[in-house]
């Protein structure tokens, strides 16, 4: 019966700036760094998850040859076209200048595939292939996730949807996360179909309060 405290995709190219910014997507970071700090007050390991492309990545509209935001096919499976971003070892891929590394234990790296997106920290959109973390959670025994950052529409919402399927108790800290919209509602729909398939959302101090030692 343990927790872990997982983050998001926290990356430079998904804040204000960066080539997929995600609207407001600095803001976590202070919410991260807070959370981080209750989580390891309580002994609970914090993960941080990291889109990590390569350059011909097949997601991104250059590659295929499509427009930016709109909608295709990849591999047998629907795919965004995004602009380029989190190319590995650029300035872009890296985790925000703000956030306290020193706090992160584990990192996954997913999206490596030329051939295929991975949304979710814990699989690629096909469920083809799985990252470490499963196999690395279970090692320590844990069973319970709480999980913020971005996107809420995208990376959040499929690395909670996972997880609700694998087994683990899932929390989310709403004010920790912000959504891509490419459609407004997109990331209040996502915060619904999250708690539909049974997340809890909570707030930052919610976590801190049932954290503390
Ligand atoms: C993400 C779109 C493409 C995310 C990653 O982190 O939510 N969104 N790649
Ligand atoms: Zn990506």
């Amino acid at each position: 019966m343990g927790k872990a405290l997982l983050l998001i995709d926290l990356q430079q190219d998904f804040c204000p700036g960066g080539a997929l910014a995600v609207p407001g997507g600095d803001q976590v970071i202070d919410v991260a760094n807070q959370a981080m700090a209750c989580a390891l007050r309580a002994g609970i390991p914090v993960v941080a998850s990291l889109d990590w492309h390569p350059g011909n990545h097949g997601s991104f509209a250059v590659n295929a040859g499509q427009d930016v935001g709109g909608t295709g096919i990849l591999d047998g499976l629907p795919q965004v076209w995004w602009p380029a971003h989190c190319v590995q070892g650029s300035e872009g891929a890296q985790l925000h200048p703000r956030l306290d590394q020193q706090g992160i234990i584990k990192r996954i790296y997913k999206g490596q595939q030329e051939q295929i997106d991975s949304y979710s920290a814990f699989f690629d959109n096909g469920h083809r292939r799985q990252t470490e973390l499963d196999d690395w959670l279970h090692a320590r025994n844990v069973d319970h996730l709480t999980v913020m950052g971005l996107a809420t529409d995208y990376c959040v919402k499929f690395t909670v949807l996972d997880a609700l399927s694998l087994g683990y108790g899932v929390e989310v800290i709403s004010t920790g996360c912000r959504a891509v919209n490419l459609s407004p509602a997109d990331g209040r729909q996502a915060m619904s179909e999250m708690q539909a398939r049974g997340a809890a959302l909570i707030t930052l101090d919610e976590f801190c309060q049932r954290t503390a030692p």
